[in-house]
């Protein structure tokens, strides 16, 4: 597996020059041996959210209104010339005018270029109205509609992968949907900032909790997690860093040294993930469902 770091792509200069730095991170990763690379939130864009516009149609630059195009076509291309699969996080923008729908999107692409699945991020963090007192807005709210797909799993490289995007992993459900699933191999890209602007309160813990909250979904599902930032300045933004590689046991294998693009490529035997799946987290043993009512009546 290969997670790529991404520095921000901040001024924004276009498509381009981004998905050339995809690109040669996808070239390493294949020469390192990874079979998969995955990519952040949003990858192909500033993390916009934090602007206010009166119109959602003057952000629609930040969307992708097809999935391949000749924009990121070279990512589908180089994929399957060398045969490698990736996750590509992006903002995805569907029909016109009233009628338009916005989603904060993943997919999954196959070693032969094909789009193998897709996920659309649940778990919107912050506001959809204007908020003068804060340094910079955090708008997923007013950009996104929840997504509409779930948490799927997918038959893919040897094993049963699932996808989740950004906040959605600070969540144990997003992981135990899927682990429900048999997911051995959780795929995640984040837009963390340093500081959240609402509450300050525990911007110390920041990196703590974004470990905190992939090792905990790794080990109680028994999954494997591979997570990765966006990272570094990004206008009024600073995103942390510390995308990592997470083994079934909660432990993490690999942790992104700078607030740059890097590349983390670690083993990861999927048939770790049946460890405890077998053993103290063999769900159909010792899950006591009778007592989780309240989890899905509130
Ligand atoms: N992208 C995303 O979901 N980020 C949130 C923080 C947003 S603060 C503007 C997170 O949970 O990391």
């Amino acid at each position: 597996m290969a997670a790529a770091q991404m520095a921000a792509a901040s001024p924004y200069t276009g498509r381009k020059p981004v998905v050339d730095r995809m690109l040669a991170m996808m070239r390493e990763a294949k020469a390192r041996g990874a079979d998969v690379i995955v990519y952040p939130e949003l990858a192909l864009t500033p993390f916009f959210i934090m602007h206010w516009v009166d119109d959602l149609a003057e952000a629609d630059v930040y969307y992708e209104k097809a999935m391949p195009n000749p924009d990121v076509q070279p990512l589908f291309d180089e994929a399957r010339a060398l045969g490698i699969g990736f996750y590509l996080g992006y903002a995805e923008l569907i029909g016109q005018g009233e009628g338009a729908k916005r989603f904060n999107t993943a997919i999954l692409v196959g070693k032969t270029g094909e789009i193998i699945g897709k996920y659309r991020k649940v778990h919107l963090p912050g506001h959809a109205d204007y908020r003068p007192e804060l340094p910079f807005q955090g708008l997923e709210k007013l950009y996104f509609e929840v997504g509409d797909t779930g948490f799927g799993t997918w038959q893919a490289f040897g094993g049963v992968v699932g996808m989740c995007i950004c906040n959605d992993r600070r969540w144990p459900e997003t992981y135990r949907v899927m682990g429900l699933q048999g997911v051995e191999l959780v795929m995640v890209g984040y837009n963390t900032p340093t500081s959240v602007p609402w509450d300050t309160t525990f911007d110390h813990l920041t990196e703590f909790h974004n470990h905190l909250s992939v090792q905990a979904g790794a080990y109680q599902n028994s999954s494997w997690v591979v997570s990765v930032a966006k990272t570094g300045r990004d206008g009024p933004l600073d995103l942390i860093g510390g995308s990592c590689i997470v083994s079934p046991g909660g432990e993490i294998v690999m942790t992104a040294q700078t607030r740059e693009d890097e590349l983390l490529v670690a083993a990861c035997d999927l048939d770790l993930a049946q460890k405890y799946k077998r053993s103290v987290f063999d769900f159909s043993q010792h899950r006591r469902t009778e007592h989780y009512r309240a989890i899905c009546d509130q």
